[in-house]
């Protein structure tokens, strides 16, 4: 693979790997940066090269499969629907996968709690552009219930054996009232840069990163589910029992929604501090939609809670739609405290839906090193 035309990006980035390139910014960058994450310190998780779209005005994604009829359209059809704005907090599944590995070792990229990011993406709704091929708007009640909509993407990677990414959704989820599945061309009011999907990708709030394809080619409607390497051999969750031997991947389901989340960002994992008062910043975000009902943050290690304050929306540099609702978004939250000896601060968040963060990486640790969402712990260390 030709990584010689890459992107150029910005050298606070901290580089997971090179090629293909996979970087998160660190703590501090991403919980000073605010409600909103500026693209350039927006983490980047590619699988092969960053295609290079140069001819915009010949670029068409097509639309084709299980429709009435087959249609090809450019950027500036897409332009020509109405143009849908959500704010939604993506998130890769492998995010905090680093703390995983030390219970036991796991496949995949290391990172640590920073691959993810908040952006408010503008673009035409997938529902919109369905109905142009005849799928009408709520098609569960239709006999199209039950389909798939596929995303191929134009960039090439070594897991599908050089083919192009890509991953499906229910067509339902694309197409009830409440949808806001996108087909994005902005984010954060600027053309999609290279990076993150220049000129189309697709924005999938409240589920897994993995299922957002960038650099979108074409949109397949099917009767099953996605068969490529990533909704079928990865990005599932498994039993702790379960190994590289023994594994039998068709017993799982592609993971979809994220579970509740929450992390300390203003403090690595283990941090000096004078005694004394201590602030401390995170983000906690749900998937599915479920927003977030609080966060309780413990300065003892767990025994005793305080509810955190949130602070999330105090300025938002680009106004989205006043009726846009701040469901796939995550919140940011502080809490304080006194501190006067080496203690734990620990994070977990509860969701709208009660679920609340898992206690114990070991619990949930499974191969792949997925969705560690156990509670955050930052050990600190007083200095007198
Ligand atoms: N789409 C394509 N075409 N190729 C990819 O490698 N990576 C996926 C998803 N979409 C990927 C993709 C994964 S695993 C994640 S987490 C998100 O894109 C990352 O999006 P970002 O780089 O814009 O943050
Ligand atoms: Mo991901």
């Amino acid at each position: 693979s030709d990584y010689s035309q890459e992107p150029p990006r910005h050298p606070s980035l901290i580089i997971n790997s090179q090629e293909p390139f996979n970087a998160e910014p660190s703590r501090s960058a991403l919980i000073s940066s605010s409600y909103v994450t500026p693209v350039d310190l927006f983490y980047k998780r590619n699988h092969g090269p960053v295609p290079i779209v140069d001819d915009i005005e010949r670029y068409r994604v097509s639309i084709c499969g299980l429709v009435e009829k087959s249609m090809e359209l450019s950027i500036a059809d897409m332009k020509k629907l109405p143009k849908h704005i959500v704010t939604a907090t993506l998130q890769c599944a492998g995010n905090r996968r680093t703390a995983m590995s030390k219970v036991k070792t796991v496949k995949g990229v290391g990172w640590d709690v920073c691959a993810i990011g908040n952006a408010i993406w503008g673009g035409a709704k997938l529902a919109d552009v369905l109905e142009l091929v005849g799928i009408p708007n709520l098609a569960s009640i239709t006999p199209l219930g039950g389909k798939h909509v596929e995303f191929i993407s134009v960039d090439k990677c070594k897991e599908e054996n050089g083919g192009p990414y890509k991953a499906s959704i229910p067509l339902i989820q694309a197409t009830t009232s409440d949808s806001e599945v996108i087909l994005a061309y902005e984010m954060n009011g600027e053309p999609l840069n290279r990076d993150h999907g220049y000129p189309l990708r697709v924005i999938v709030p409240g589920v897994i990163g993995a299922r957002s394809v960038k650099w979108l080619d074409s949109i397949n409607i099917i009767a099953e589910e996605c068969q490529g390497f990533f909704m079928q051999k990865d990005y599932k969750t498994f039993p702790p029992k379960i190994n590289w031997e023994n594994i039998d991947w068709s017993t799982r389901r592609p993971q979809m929604d994220f579970p509740v989340q929450s992390v300390i960002c203003s403090l690595e994992d283990v941090t000096k501090v004078k005694p004394g008062k201590i602030t401390i910043h995170g983000y906690a975000v749900s998937g599915g939609g479920r927003g977030i009902e609080r966060v309780d943050v413990s300065f003892d290690g767990g025994k005793t809670w305080v509810e955190a304050s949130r602070y999330q929306k105090t300025e938002i540099p680009y106004v989205a739609d006043e009726k846009s609702s701040d469901k796939w978004a995550w919140v940011l939250f502080k809490a304080e405290d006194e501190i006067s000896e080496n203690t734990e601060i620990v994070a977990k968040a509860v969701d709208i839906a009660a679920n609340v963060q898992p206690e114990n990486v070991e619990f949930i640790w499974n191969l792949r090193g997925i969705l560690n969402t156990s509670w955050h712990r930052i050990h600190i260390h007083t200095e007198h």
